[in-house]
């Protein structure tokens, strides 16, 4: 049985999903036992996207015992895990927001670095110890990477994000017109999606004490 974990907060999007599944893939091909698990349901899109790519569901989990390891994927804010977890059971944090706590997680190794995704720096990982992603997790993070920076054109992206993708294309490129399939679903708002979607793409920040709570849409065509 697995005592580490990869996560990412609760309801995660794709960059937190994709680094959850590719960060448990590259340690298990370095010799650690991880499982990747999500902590709630994933957004409209990076549902989209695992039902696209035929990549299976990650376990949800929401509570850990304490003798398990939790690895945080684009995530670093501990107010996301109040009631999930014990900061002293997070033992690497990775993410690429310029505003967080995770100095808060105290036996943690910390990597936080200004890139247009998390699923940027995973993928360096891989391509810094010469580990050959699976088709799945080379698709899924190049999804991430596309999104997350919205096909590159977010003031975030980086030539780190640009460069990483075409490593990961030449390895599995992804289906045709799946970048504007993918855009196309998140854009989608119909019945209760826009309900949903508020819902998993609701921000929590804690500014001077207050909190605050960001929702960000995105949709091709508006
Ligand atoms: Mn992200």
């Amino acid at each position: 049985m697995p005592n580490i974990f990869t996560t990412s907060y609760v309801d995660p999007d794709l960059d937190g999903v994709a680094c959850t599944i590719a960060y448990a893939e590259f340690l298990n091909a370095t010799g650690k036992t991880a499982d990747a698990c999500l902590m709630g349901k994933p957004t409209v899109e990076a549902k989209f996207v695992l039902t696209k790519l035929t990549i299976p569901h990650p376990i949800i989990r929401t509570n850990f015992e304490p003798d398990e390891s939790l690895i945080l994927l684009d995530a670093s804010e501990p107010i996301h895990f109040e009631n999930h977890l014990t900061l002293e059971q997070v033992i690497e944090v990775i993410d690429h927001r310029k505003v967080n706590e995770a100095a808060k997680f105290t036996n943690a190794k910390i990597q936080i670095e200004m890139v247009g995704a998390a699923a940027t720096l995973v993928a360096e990982k891989f391509l810094q110890q010469s580990i050959t992603p699976s088709t799945k997790s080379a698709q899924i993070l190049q999804a991430a990477i596309i999104s997350n920076t919205q096909n590159f054109q977010a003031t975030t992206t980086t030539d780190r994000d640009n460069t990483i993708v075409k490593w990961l294309a030449n390895i599995a490129p992804l289906p045709a017109d799946f970048t504007h399939e993918m855009f196309a679903a998140k854009s989608d708002f119909s019945a209760n999606k826009l309900q949903t979607t508020m819902d998993t793409e609701t921000g929590i920040f804690e500014i001077a004490g207050q909190r605050l709570g960001l929702v960000q849409l995105e949709m091709v065509g508006s």
